[in-house]
């Protein structure tokens, strides 16, 4: 159909891709980076039209309308392979097809899902490289698998990166994606969102596990001891943040540590020992550029110095450097900005794309967990579910069991951000991280959740944090990074009974006093009391949106969750 001049088979040898580099910088679709200050780093810069996930162009096919659901978009399977054919007739003539073996996860884990992407990108083929596993080695455990739900298709062209042909389709039930005109991230990364989300979520229901948006990490205590959370923000909200967060001083000096699992997607099953364990099915990160600094999240900025990819970022023509917004306070002087024009810091106008980002090897993260690979994952003791909310939620609170946690999650919603086009900064209801990413109805997933509580005999339990919460002149109030750690810590001593609650219309909230602020100048007590504070006129608010978002769902919609909605509603009088 798509007509290359020629196949090519990778093979995931060191040899091959730097073959396959050496093809990309004389074909100048990729430029090389200063070699002693980002050896092996390169640059890349997409269409000016194609800088983020397409929302609009992302459709779910599955063969019933009803089992897509009201917050993805449809077409017939039929009609919409027939439309994609004509797209990508002949689109590879002239280019070369590159068949990448894909593993999500260790190939050899039983979470193991496997993949094939054909694509015309060397780009795709260097990213794949770093967010999965590649090559022969996934071939083998491909052909041993007996399941044909393990094996998902991925069709990737770039064609002529037109934004009105532009489509990021799933088939669920052919185990299928296909996406063409697209050179950008998560819209031809197929691994990514396509895969270990939106196919992923889908097999997950039917086979009883579940794929989600969400960061794993381990917090060590001073005794040794890794209790291990995950965790669902939507998109550019603080996963790859949190996930490799490094506690404050006084955390540091008692032998507090956080070791990172993975920043952005876990498979979650049921262990033989009843509790929920986690792997993530991803081998690097894809970090938002903008803000990353030796500050915010120095282990972020650490993975990224070798061996990395970063997209349309600002390049530092005097020593082939890479600079966005918030990495210091020196922007470069002789500079390109991420669409290759000269740039003057001084204009006001930003060098780096707000949805920049790189692409690096997770082993390379000072902070990777020892269990990153680990085939059976970690054990999670508690869910944490959180967004971008300048009001309403407060800094943390806990539900009071599994199915009031599915509601905490379900309600959720958040700010909108760079990651996907469209506007920034309106409130959205995004359930669980995964508006964008349910690969099926969302009132089946609701119901899947539901369900996943009652076989999972020692659940984890579950938390929504936030934050983001603003004072009246629009500035964040807590300082978060790092210093989230002080909520983390009694997230996890929650999770495991050790520490005490106030009840509220919401759920249990900390007592103030059980959040550390020692070492923290920016917080009083009373400016902790106001970040626990539930406003239940603005609460009454909230119920009225949560209505609305769950008419969209009809009889879809689990009675459990209206329950625990007229609940809410009671409490708050
Ligand atoms: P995706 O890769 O799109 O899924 O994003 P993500 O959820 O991993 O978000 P990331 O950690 O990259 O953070 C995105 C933005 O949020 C960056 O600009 C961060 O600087 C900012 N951010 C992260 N954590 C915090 C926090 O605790 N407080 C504040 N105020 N900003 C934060
Ligand atoms: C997100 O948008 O949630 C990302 C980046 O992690 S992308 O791969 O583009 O989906
Ligand atoms: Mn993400």
């Amino acid at each position: 159909m798509t007509k290359p001049d020629k196949v090519v088979w990778i093979d995931g040898s060191d040899k091959q891709l730097d073959e396959l580099r050496k093809e990309s910088l004389a074909a100048g679709e990729i430029i090389a980076l200063n070699k002693e200050k980002l050896p092996d780093c390169f640059l890349h810069r997409t269409a000016v039209n194609d800088v983020a996930r397409v929302e609009h162009r992302t459709f779910i096919c599955s063969r019933k309308k009803e089992d897509s659901g009201p917050t993805n978009n449809w077409m017939d399977p039929v009609e919409m392979y027939a439309k994609l054919r004509k797209l990508y007739e002949g689109a590879m003539t002239g280019r070369t097809m590159y068949v990448i073996p894909f593993s999500m996860t260790v190939p050899e884990s039983p979470f193991a899902k496997f993949g094939i992407e054909l694509t015309d990108s060397i780009y795709v083929v260097l990213n794949m490289a770093i967010m999965t596993r590649i090559g022969t080695r996934v071939l083998k455990c491909l052909d041993a698998s007996k399941n044909p739900s393990d094996f998902t298709k991925g069709l990737h062209a770039k064609a002529q990166i037109d934004e009105e042909n532009r489509y990021i389709v799933q088939f669920p039930e052919d185990n299928a994606i296909w996406s063409i005109n697209s050179g950008y991230g998560g819209n031809v990364l197929l691994g990514k969102k396509c895969f270990a989300l939106r196919i992923a979520s889908f097999l997950g229901r039917n086979e009883g596990w579940m794929a989600e948006h969400m960061l794993i990490l381990g917090l060590e205590n001073p005794k040794g001891e890794v209790r291990y959370l995950a965790a669902a923000f939507p998109s550019a909200c603080g996963k790859t943040n949190l996930a490799m967060l490094i506690p404050p001083e006084i955390y540091k000096k008692k032998g507090y540590k956080v070791w990172c699992v993975g920043d952005d997607i876990a498979w979650l099953r049921v262990g033989p020992d009843g509790r929920l364990w986690a792997v993530n099915p991803e081998a690097g990160f894809f970090g938002v550029a903008p803000g990353t600094n030796m500050k915010s999240n120095p282990n972020a900025l650490l993975s990224c110095q070798k061996n990395a990819i970063f997209t349309n970022v600002v390049h530092n023509l005097d020593d082939d450097t890479v600079w966005w917004e918030g990495l210091d306070k020196n922007p470069p002087k002789n500079a390109l900005n991420w669409k290759g024009e000269k740039w003057d810091s001084a204009s006001g106008v930003p060098g780096a794309h707000p949805n920049s980002r790189f692409t690096a090897p997770a082993n390379q993260c000072p902070c990777i967990s020892s269990e990153f690979e680990a085939p059976q994952g970690v054990p999670i003791s508690a869910i944490v579910f959180g967004g971008r909310r300048a009001k309403t939620a407060p800094l943390v609170y806990q539900s009071r069991d599994w199915d009031h946690g599915v509601f905490v999650g379900s309600i959720m919603a958040s700010e909108t951000t760079a990651a996907a086009s469209g506007a920034v900064g309106v409130v959205r209801r995004d359930p669980m991280a995964m508006l964008p990413f349910c690969g099926y109805h969302m009132g089946d997933y609701f119901a899947h959740w539901l369900d996943m509580g009652k076989k999972i005999p020692n659940p984890p339990k579950i938390f929504n944090v936030n934050w983001f919460r603003t004072n009246d002149e629009g500035k964040f109030i807590w300082p978060g990074y790092g210093d989230n750690m002080r909520v983390l810590e009694w997230i996890i001593a929650r999770a495991f009974g050790e520490a005490e609650a106030d009840e509220s219309p919401i759920g249990y909230v900390p007592h103030p006093d059980d959040i550390n602020i020692e070492g923290l100048d920016e917080i009083s007590l009373d400016a902790l009391k106001g970040l626990l504070s539930v406003d239940k006129n603005l609460w009454k608010e909230e119920v009225k949106g949560i209505h609305e978002f769950y008419a969209k769902f009809g009889d879809k919609l689990p009675a459990k969750l209206n329950e625990e909605l007229a609940a809410l509603e009671k409490k708050l009088g």
